[in-house]
C-alpha cells in the first residue's frame, strides 16, 4: 500500500537490460510461515545496453544474503530502494548469488508464492517472480532454470515446478526434494511451482510425430473425478494445434494444476499451467454446459501460449496482445473447429461478439480506454483487459481475413520461424504477416496504436439502367482519453448483395475485371475516411449485408427499414448477420420504449410489438436452424449493451423496457415456447457436446421466458425440470427461473440446493451468483448473503461469484435510485483493496461509465468514487482505477 503518487511507466522509455540471466538455480525451502530461496544467477553484461549498474526488482523481500562472483557484497556496492535492488558497476559476467526469505501464508494478493487450502501455488505474471527473490523481473530476460524443492513430505508429498523431473528422494529429516531442470529458456514470469496434497490423473498421449508425452491434471483428493473433460481438452489442444497451425508439444510431460484461490482463469507456465479450478473440474452433477465449453477453451488457451507466448514472448509488458491477442484468436478457432459445423462456427462468433460488445465497446468508450498496445500505464495488472485479449483477438482474426487462411499460416511459419526463441512486439508480428504474404500492412499499425470503436457509415445507391449499386463506407472514430483526433483505419468489411429472393447475388466490382466465378461475399478494404465501392451486373435493388461474420470490431451505421432487417433476419446466407439483423430489429424498438418510458411511465401499459413478435416467433418455430442458433437469435441484447447506445444512461427504463418485452413475448407465444421447450427435452444421459448443448440451451431459454409469466403453470414447470433434472445445466436454469418469481417452492429449492452441494465449492459459488442476480436482491440482501458462512473476500472466485455479479450482473438493483448499491460497491473496494489488490481493481472498475448516466446517479457514483479516493493508502492497482475514472 501507499500514499504517494504511483508512477506512471511509458512505452517510449523502453531500454534493453544492461544484463542477460543465462541460467537460474534455485533451492526453495518450503514453509508456509517462512520460506527460505536461495537464488543462483549467471550473467553477462548486454553490449547493446549503456546502462553501468545491474537493476533487479523485488518486493516485500527480507534479503538474507547477497553475493557476486563468491563474495559477499558490501553495503556500498549496491542499493535497496523501492521496490528495486541495484548493483553497481559489476564485472562483465556475473554470478550473482541471493537468499531471500518471504512469508506465503501471508501472502492474500495471490501473486508471487502463497499457499491455498494447505498447498503452495504461484503466480508470477506478470510481476509476481519479484515477490519470490530479487531478479530482473521482465519479460524480454530470458533464461535457463534448474529448481530444487524441499519440504516435508508428509505434508507435501508432491513438488512441481517447470520442464522435467530429473532427481528427487528423501532428505532423512523427514523432508524431501525433488529437481526440476526446464530445457527452454522462459522469462521469469513463466516460472512456477506447486507443492502440496495433490493426486493427479495422468494420460501417455502420442504426437502426430510418434513421440509419446505423459499429461497430468492434479487437483485435490475427491476431484479426480472431475479431471476427464480437461484431460480430453488438453488432447484436442495438443492435436489441433499440430493441426492447423503445425505445432508440436516440445516437452516430454505436460502439467495443470487446479487451485481454488486464483486471482484470474490460469496461467500458461511453461509445462506447468496452474488454473483456477473453475476451469478444470466438471461433471455433470457439478457443471453447467458454459462451464464445459469455458474448460475446453481455458484449456486450448493456455495450451497454446506454449508457442504464442512461451517460446516467442514479449519484449516488455505493453506488448501484451502480442501474446494474448494472438492466443484468444487461437482458442475461438480451436473452440469453432471443435464444434465443426458452419452453424456451430457461428454460434460461436457470436457469443465472442457478444462479450467484444458488452465489455470491450465500453471499456473503449470510457475513462480506461486504451490501445491495444498501450503507450503507458502505471499497474501493469490492470491491462489485462478485455481490449488486450478480445479486440486484440479481433484485430488478430483482421490478419486473416485480409490475407486468407493460408495467407495467415504462412505469416504464422514466418514469425516462428523468424522469432522462436525470443522477445519480440506487436510490430514483429505484422511484419511477419507483411513479409510472408508480399503485403504493406503500415496502416494495420493504426489498431494497435489509436484506441476506441471505430463506426464505419454505409451509403448505397441503386442505378437501375446501368445495373450497378454503389457502396459508399465511410469511417469516424470517437476520441478517447488523451488522443483528440484518429487517422483512417485499414479495416477488412465483408459485404454480400441480397436478391428479392433472399439468395446472393455474385459479386463483380467495378475496378476488377469479371471473373466467371464470381463470389458472393467479398471483402472491401476501407482504407480513407471515405471510399466508393461499385458493384456491376447487379440486376436489381438487392438488400447489403455488411460487415459479415463481424469481419471487424467497428460499430455500423446503417439504414435499414424495419423490413429489411426482418428479411435479413429471415434469408442471409451469413449466419452472423441474420443474427445481426434480429438484433438490430430488438435494438431498434427497446431505444424507442426506453425513450417513451422516460416521457411517461406508463407507456409500457399496453405494449403491443407485432413486428419483433411475429419475426420472434418465425425465429422460434423454423426447426431447420440449429437450437443453438435460435437461443441466441431469441435472447434480446443486454441491458448493459442498450445503455452503450445511449448518451444518457438511464437503468431503471432499460430494464423495465428489458423485461416488459420478455413478458410480451412470453404471453404471445406462450404455446410456441411451451412446444420448443417439450420438442428439446432430451431423455438419457448427458453430454455437453456442442448440439445436445445447444438443445438445453434453447429449451432452458424457453423456460426463462415462461417463467417471465410467474404463474403456476411455470412455477410447476420449474419445479418439475428442477426435481428431475440429471445434470447441472438443468438444475440451474430451474433454480434460476424459480428465484426470480413468486414460485412457492423458491426458498426450500435455494436452501435444499445449497445443502446438497455445500461442500463443491464451485457450486457454492453458483448458487451465490443465482442470487446476486435475482430480480429481487437488493443490497439488503446481498448484504445478508456476506454474512452467510460460507462467503469470505479472501477467496475471489467467492467474491466474484457474489459482489461482482451484483455490481456487474444486477443493473436494476445494483443502480437502485438511493445510491445504496454505489455505498456497497464503495466499501467492497475498499475492503478489498487491503486483501487483494487486483481483484480490488476490477471491482473498482464497475464505476467506469459514471459519466454516461442520469445526473442523480452520476453525482451519486462520483461520490462514491471519490469515498475510494479519499479512504486511505490504495493499491497501485486500485488508485490507477479510480484515478483515470475521476478524470477530467
Ligand atoms: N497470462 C495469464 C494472465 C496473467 C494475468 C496477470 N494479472 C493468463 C492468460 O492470459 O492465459
Ligand atoms: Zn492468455
Amino acid at each position: 500500500m501507499r500514499t504517494d503518487t504511483p508512477q506512471t511507466i511509458y512505452r517510449k522509455d523502453y531500454t534493453p537490460p544492461a544484463y542477460w540471466v543465462d541460467t537460474v538455480e534455485m533451492g526453495f525451502d518450503l514453509d508456509p510461515a517462512e520460506t527460505r530461496v536461495a537464488t543462483r544467477m549467471t550473467m553477462r553484461r548486454n553490449p547493446d545496453s549503456r546502462a553501468r549498474n545491474l537493476l533487479l526488482h523485488g518486493e516485500g523481500l527480507q534479503l538474507a544474503q547477497l553475493r557476486v562472483n563468491g563474495k559477499a557484497l558490501g553495503p556500498r556496492a549496491y542499493a535497496l530502494g523501492q521496490g528495486t535492488l541495484e548493483i553497481f558497476n559489476p564485472p562483465q559476467n556475473v554470478v550473482l548469488e541471493i537468499e531471500t526469505v518471504i512469508k506465503p501464508d501471508q501472502n492474500t494478493s495471490l501473486m508471487g508464492l502463497y499457499v491455498s487450502n494447505g498447498n503452495f501455488f504461484t503466480q508470477c505474471e506478470a510481476e509476481g517472480f519479484r515477490k519470490i527473490t530479487y531478479f530482473p523481473d521482465r519479460p524480454d530476460v530470458m533464461a535457463r532454470y534448474t529448481v530444487m524443492l524441499r519440504a516435508d513430505k508428509e505434508r507435501y508429498p508432491v513438488l512441481l515446478s517447470n520442464g522435467n523431473l530429473i532427481d528427487q528422494g528423501d532428505l532423512g529429516d523427514g523432508r524431501h526434494y525433488a529437481t526440476w531442470e526446464d530445457p527452454f529458456k522462459k522469462p521469469s514470469y513463466l516460472f512456477a511451482l506447486v507443492a502440496g496434497n495433490l493426486v493427479c490423473h495422468e494420460e501417455t498421449y502420442r504426437l502426430q510425430s510418434g513421440r509419446e508425452v505423459l499429461l497430468q491434471v492434479w487437483v485435490e483428493e475427491g476431484n479426480l473425478d472431475k479431471t476427464q473433460h480437461a484431460m480430453e481438452s488438453l488432447k484436442n489442444s495438443i492435436r489441433w494445434d499440430e493441426e492447423r497451425f503445425g505445432l508440436e508439444l516440445d516437452l516430454d510431460r505436460f502439467m495443470i494444476v487446479a487451485v481454488g484461490d486464483f486471482n484470474m482463469g490460469a496461467m500458461e507456465n511453461k509445462g506447468l499451467n496452474i488454473f483456477n479450478t473453475k476451469y478444470v473440474l466438471a461433471n455433470p452433477r457439478i457443471a453447467t454446459d458454459a462451464d464445459f465449453a469455458n474448460i475446453e477453451s481455458v484449456v486450448g488457451h493456455e495450451y497454446f501460449h506454449n508457442w504464442t507466448g512461451n517460446r516467442v514472448t514479449c519484449r516488455d509488458w505493453f506488448q501484451l496482445s502480442l501474446k494474448e491477442g494472438l492466443t484468444v484468436f487461437r482458442d475461438q478457432e480451436f473452440s469453432a473447429d471443435m464444434i465443426g459445423t458452419d452453424t456451430g462456427r457461428a454460434v460461436k462468433r457470436i457469443e465472442d461478439v457478444r462479450v467484444l460488445r458488452q465489455a470491450q465497446f465500453p471499456e473503449d468508450a470510457g475513462p480506461m480506454a486504451h490501445p491495444v498496445r498501450p503507450d503507458s500505464y502505471v499497474e501493469i495488472n490492470n491491462f489485462y483487459t478485455v481490449t488486450i485479449y478480445e479486440k486484440g483477438s479481433e484485430v488478430v482474426r483482421m490478419y486473416q481475413t485480409l490475407l486468407g487462411k493460408d495467407g495467415f499460416r504462412k505469416g504464422m511459419d514466418l514469425y516462428f520461424q523468424r522469432h522462436d526463441g525470443q522477445a519480440v512486439t506487436c510490430d514483429d508480428f505484422r511484419a511477419a504477416m507483411a513479409d510472408a504474404n508480399g503485403r504493406d500492412l503500415t496502416q494495420f499499425e493504426l489498431w494497435y496504436s489509436q484506441a476506441g470503436t471505430p463506426r464505419v457509415k454505409v451509403e448505397t445507391r441503386y442505378d437501375a439502367i446501368g445495373k450497378q449499386y454503389e457502396m459508399t463506407l465511410s469511417q469516424s472514430c470517437p476520441p478517447t482519453p488523451g488522443e483528440e483526433s484518429k487517422q483512417p483505419f485499414h479495416i477488412p468489411v465483408a459485404v454480400g448483395l441480397l436478391d428479392a429472393a433472399g439468395r446472393d447475388i455474385p459479386l463483380r466490382l467495378a475496378a476488377s475485371g469479371a471473373g466467371p466465378d464470381a463470389p458472393t461475399t467479398l471483402v472491401l478494404e476501407l482504407t480513407r475516411d471515405k471510399q466508393t465501392f461499385v458493384f456491376t451486373h447487379v440486376p436489381e435493388r438487392p438488400v447489403p449485408s455488411v460487415l459479415r461474420d463481424f469481419s471487424a470490431p467497428v460499430i455500423l451505421d446503417i439504414d435499414y427499414a424495419d423490413e429489411e432487417l426482418a428479411f435479413l433476419m429471415a434469408h442471409d446466407s451469413d449466419a452472423f448477420n441474420r443474427w445481426e439483423a434480429g438484433q438490430r430489429l430488438a435494438m431498434r424498438r427497446m431505444l424507442a420504449l426506453t425513450e417513451q418510458v422516460e416521457a411517461d411511465p406508463a407507456a409500457l401499459q399496453n405494449l403491443d410489438e407485432p413486428m419483433l413478435v411475429d419475426s420472434f416467433r418465425a425465429t422460434l418455430n423454423d426447426e431447420a436452424l440449429d437450437p443453438a442458433f435460435r437461443e441466441l437469435a431469441l435472447t434480446l441484447p443486454s441491458e448493459t449493451i442498450i445503455a452503450e447506445q445511449m448518451a444518457v444512461v438511464n437503468p431503471q427504463a432499460i430494464h423495465a423496457v428489458r423485461r416488459a418485452l420478455r413478458r410480451l413475448l412470453a404471453q404471445q407465444l406462450r404455446l410456441d415456447w411451451r412446444v420448443a421447450y417439450e420438442g428439446n427435452r432430451d431423455a438419457g444421459p448427458y453430454s455437453p457436446d456442442a448440439s445436445a448443448a445447444g438443445r438445453r440451451g434453447l429449451k432452458n431459454l424457453a423456460l426463462g421466458y415462461l417463467a417471465e409469466l410467474d404463474d403456476t403453470e411455470s412455477h410447476l414447470l420449474a419445479q418439475s425440470q428442477y426435481d428431475n433434472a440429471n445434470n447441472m445445466t438443468d438444475r440451474m436454469a430451474a433454480l434460476a427461473a424459480l428465484a426470480n418469481g413468486g414460485a412457492p417452492g423458491r426458498e426450500d429449492a435455494l436452501a435444499g440446493f445449497y445443502d446438497e452441494f455445500k461442500d463443491e465449492a464451485l457450486v457454492v459459488d453458483k448458487w451465490f451468483t443465482l442470487q446476486a442476480m435475482a430480480r429481487n436482491t437488493d443490497v439488503a440482501a446481498v448484504r445478508a448473503l456476506m454474512s452467510h458462512p460460507a462467503f469470505t473476500l479472501k477467496n475471489p472466485n467467492r467474491a466474484r461469484s457474489l459482489i461482482f455479479s451484483f455490481c456487474n450482473g444486477n443493473p436494476p438493483q445494483f443502480h437502485a435510485t438511493d445510491g445504496s448499491g454505489y455505498g456497497f460497491w464503495a466499501e467492497s473496494v475498499i475492503a478489498l483493496n487491503r486483501i487483494n489488490p487486483q481483484v480490488a481493481a476490477r471491482l473498482a472498475r464497475s464505476l467506469d461509465r459514471w459519466r454516461k448516466f442520469t445526473p442523480p446517479l452520476r453525482a451519486m457514483m462520483q461520490d462514491a468514487l471519490r469515498q475510494v479516493a479519499r479512504s486511505g493508502p490504495l493499491s497501485k492497482d486500485v488508485h490507477e482505477v479510480i484515478t483515470k475514472s475521476l478524470a477530467e
